[in-house]
């Protein structure tokens, strides 16, 4: 069986999210998404909308996605790739190269991101009183 994880916040789901895991999981058969704790969106600068409890239960109603775990910090992914025997490492290329460390240990992909769509573009148009897309 192959094991894919990915890392990230996944705030307010959307289709960004969405192409992501479905790609991740087309990379293998069993997907793990570690989605991050408040306490650690604090270290990366980002205030999630929606709690840890809930942004973990939205990510695990997704088909794609097989398990959720918690990631607390930045150096825990080495960890995790032994722990749950990862073969494929997954993140949007936005993060390229930045965690070509773990290539020691399993294969590491970066994904094209899905344009315009994020997060903060959703609350900015929420604000302004604009749809997306
Ligand atoms: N993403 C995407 N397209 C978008 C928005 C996001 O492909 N339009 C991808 C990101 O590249 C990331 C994943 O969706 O791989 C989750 O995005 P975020 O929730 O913004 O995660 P981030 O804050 O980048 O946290 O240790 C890694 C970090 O936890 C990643």
């Amino acid at each position: 069986m192959k094991k894919v994880i990915t890392y990230g916040t996944f705030d307010l789901l959307h289709i960004g999210h969405i192409n992501i895991l479905r790609r991740a999981k087309e990379l293998g058969d069993y997907l793990i998404v570690a989605v991050s704790t408040d306490e650690f969106n604090e270290k990366k600068g980002k205030k999630a909308c929606y709690s840890f409890e809930d942004r973990k239960k939205i990510l695990e109603a997704i088909r794609y996605v097989d398990m959720v775990i918690p990631e607390e910090n930045w150096e825990q992914k080495e960890e995790d790739v032994k722990k749950y025997q990862i073969d494929t490492f997954v993140m949007g290329d936005d993060w390229e190269g930045k965690f070509d460390h773990l290539k020691e240990l399993c294969e590491v992909v970066y994904l094209p991101r899905t344009k315009d769509i994020s997060s903060t573009q959703i609350k900015d148009n929420i604000k302004d009183g604009k749809s997306m897309g």
